[in-house]
């Protein structure tokens, strides 16, 4: 999409910081950490979020999953617990509607909650 943030990112006309590439998915760190391990897992493809999901598209989301799991093991964050989550939708607050799921650690972590 021509006005998607992440999909510029994508196309390498938006910098970012890397931390994980293949094929379909990039990792990259947030540019608003919330916590001081802050990495957005996104595919390449652009899918605006989760119920935006087709069939087609369960594989690639497995893919963030796993590259969720990886880069948590390389930045070192797997032994002392990370978060990994995605908002839907402006009451979760959902601001950037390319699917991408918020990988988070580094810290004790706020419970979640409203
Ligand atoms: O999260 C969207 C996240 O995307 C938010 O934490 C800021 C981050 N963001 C926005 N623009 C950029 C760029 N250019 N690089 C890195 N990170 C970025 P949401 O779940 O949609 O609220």
């Amino acid at each position: 999409m021509s006005d998607c943030i992440f999909c510029k990112i994508v196309a390498g006309e938006l910098p970012s910081k890397k931390v994980f590439e293949n094929e379909d998915i990039l990792a990259f760190h947030d540019i608003q950490p919330a916590a001081p391990i802050h990495v957005l897992i996104i595919p390449k493809k652009h899918i605006a979020s989760l119920a935006d999901a087709q069939a087609e598209d369960w594989s690639t989301i497995g893919q963030m999953q796993a590259a969720a799991a990886q880069v948590a093991r390389e930045l070192d964050v797997e032994e002392s617990g990370y978060r990994v989550i995605t908002n839907v939708g402006a009451n979760a607050g959902q601001i950037v509607h390319h699917i991408h799921y918020h990988l988070m650690g580094g810290a004790r972590l706020a419970p979640l909650g409203v």
